[in-house]
Order: C-alpha cells, then sequence, then structure tokens
C-alpha cells in the first residue's frame, strides 16, 4: 500500500476581504506533479477545473472533480453508470449537474441556497492510496468565510472515494469542529445513466413517503406499496427510513445495487418534461438524511455508499 498525504491552501484573505467562493486551485501542474500513488492522476478536466483520475488494475475508471468534491463518472468495462446533464458547467461558479453531487448542510430548499454549498467550493485532497490495485482519495472540506457568511460554524467534512473492480465506494465523514452543537441534513444527489422508460428501482415496498409530485413545496405523506417503482413521469418523492440496500435495473441492461451505511433515507428523482433535452436519460437515486443529524462539538456523522454492478 501506498499512501501520501497532500494539501493545497488558498491564500489567506485580507480583513476586508468580503466572503466569496475560491473557484480555482491555481497549480493542477504543481498537483499532477506531486501524486505519485499508482493509479491515481490529477489531470486538467473541463473548464480547467483541478479533476482526479482513478484507475483501478481491475479495469474500472472514476473521474472526480475538486469543484463540489463531485464524482462525475464511475466507468466499469469503460460503460459510464453515471450521468452527467447536459446543462452541466463546469465554471467553478454553479454546482456541477451530474454525477454525485453533494447536498450539504441542507437537502433541498431551506435557510439556504438549495442543496447547501458543499457543491458549490472547491474541496481539497488530503490523501491518496493504492491497496492492491483499487485506488481510493480523500477530500476534505472546511468551513470558510463563505460558508460562514451562510452557516456560521466551523466543521470538518473526509469524503473518501474508493474504486474497486465493480464497486464505487464512498464514505462521508462530518465532524463538528465548532464550540458550539450544530444540525445539517444532506444527500448524495447520484445520478444514474438510465434509459427512464426502463429504469426500475426494487427496495422500497413500505417505505414512508413525502411525494412532491405535483407541490414540491407541499410534500404529501404517503407509504409505497409497489415492489417495483418505475418513472412514468416526474418523480420527486422522498422514501424515510429506506433499507440499506436497494436495487437500480437502469433500462439499458445494468442491475446496480445501492448499499448504505448510516443515509437512512433515499430520494427518487425524475424532472420528466421539465428537463425535455435530457430526462429520458438519467434517474436519481440518492442516498439522503432527512431529519436532522445533531452535532454536539467534537463529535462525528460517517455515512457510505456503494455502488456495484451485478
Ligand atoms: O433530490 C431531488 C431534488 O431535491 C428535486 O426536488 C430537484 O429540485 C432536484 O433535487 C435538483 O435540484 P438542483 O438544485 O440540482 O436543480
Amino acid at each position: 500500500m501506498v499512501a501520501m498525504s497532500l494539501t493545497w491552501s488558498f491564500p489567506p484573505l485580507t480583513a476586508s476581504a468580503k466572503p466569496r467562493r475560491v473557484n480555482r486551485y491555481s497549480g493542477v501542474a504543481m498537483a499532477s506533479a506531486s501524486v505519485n500513488v499508482d493509479n491515481v492522476k490529477v489531470t486538467q478536466g473541463l473548464g480547467d477545473l483541478p479533476k482526479i483520475d482513478l484507475t483501478s488494475v481491475h479495469g474500472s475508471e472514476a473521474e472526480i472533480y475538486l469543484f463540489g468534491g463531485c464524482v462525475t463518472s464511475w466507468k466499469v468495462a469503460s460503460k459510464d453508470l453515471l450521468f452527467v446533464r447536459p446543462d452541466a458547467v463546469f465554471d467553478g461558479k454553479k454546482p456541477i449537474s451530474g454525477g454525485l453531487p453533494h447536498c450539504f448542510p441542507q437537502f433541498g430548499p431551506g435557510a439556504i441556497q438549495q442543496h447547501g454549498f458543499a457543491r458549490n467550493v472547491n474541496w481539497s485532497l488530503v490523501n491518496s492510496e493504492n491497496v492492491e490495485g483499487s485506488p481510493a482519495i480523500t477530500l476534505e472540506l472546511k468551513d470558510s468565510p463563505y460558508s460562514r457568511s451562510m452557516w456560521d460554524y466551523s466543521f470538518l467534512a473526509l469524503y473518501k472515494v474508493t474504486l474497486h473492480r465493480n464497486t464505487l465506494s464512498t464514505e462521508l465523514r462530518i465532524t463538528n469542529t465548532d464550540e458550539k452543537p450544530f444540525s445539517f441534513t444532506t444527500a448524495l444527489h447520484t445520478y444514474f445513466r438510465a434509459s427512464v422508460t426502463g429504469a426500475v428501482v426494487t427496495g422500497l415496498k413500505g417505505c414512508k413517503t413525502l411525494n412532491k409530485d405535483p407541490d414540491p413545496k407541499n410534500p404529501v405523506e404517503g407509504k409505497e406499496e409497489r415492489d417495483i417503482v418505475t418513472f412514468p413521469g416526474f418523480v420527486d418523492c422522498v422514501y424515510l427510513d429506506a433499507p440499506e440496500e436497494l436495487q437500480l435495473d437502469n433500462g439499458l441492461g445494468d442491475k446496480i445495487t445501492v448499499k448504505n451505511t448510516n443515509w437512512s433515507d433515499a430520494v427518487l428523482w425524475n424532472p420528466h418534461l421539465s428537463m425535455e433535452a435530457c430526462y429520458k436519460d438519467f434517474v436519481c437515486v440518492e442516498n439522503a438524511k432527512i431529519g436532522q443529524v445533531e452535532l454536539e462539538p467534537n463529535q462525528s456523522w460517517t455515512a457510505t455508499q456503494l455502488l456495484s454492478l451485478a
């Protein structure tokens, strides 16, 4: 096993500087030169944003942007199982719409910007490893003047992404580094490539639901009665206390297991005609934490997600 630690830091803000996002890491080339772990490479992604490429000796591949800490591609046998919307922008200003965006410290609309700020800022690469041909990286996000301008807490988020032969695993750990308690909601808003007319999700029968169709602002409580959930039109539904394992048949011939620990809830989403250009090509099956996670100072919350191709 080879492991190395890397941290890039931004220039200190002057006292007069206004909270703002820092949109670019300056040194992609410098970072590339300093990563010498097998099967982990820092490259220049779209919009010149720094991107980490993972290649496993077993043939699978993944791409992760530091902007948003967003996994945008997961390929097994050269087939990308994730989806990035054609309207996604890579300008370091808007979240990347696709792959596995983070929603933190808020899922959905609320007191701060929709789905929180974690998808809208640069994360840092703090570790890379290669365990018997399976590459892994750890990204870090800490509070900044920008995050504090909307959510005034000190926190540490560590996000480990590991690529195995047929599995992409992620572990998210949030630590309260403040002196006061805080609470948050969160999700991994996973976009799967799919044929929407053939895509089905199993494992949700019996869950309590909060259905945002027809009115996203007034979700209707209910219970999922179906063994097999399909996407016949607009779908935006929260499943509370979802099981630790769901199955997605993406309608393209692939069966993907979505396993988790501690995420507790799930969300299915397809925008149907409101995204006419691409709704037929993806479904979102999201692991989420809809109820508030409350952390005292020094406490942490950890959740894992394992996506496996059968
Ligand atoms: O997870 C489903 C959802 O919360 C929907 O309500 C929909 O708005 C979607 O996320 C996309 O959100 P975004 O802010 O990325 O456009």
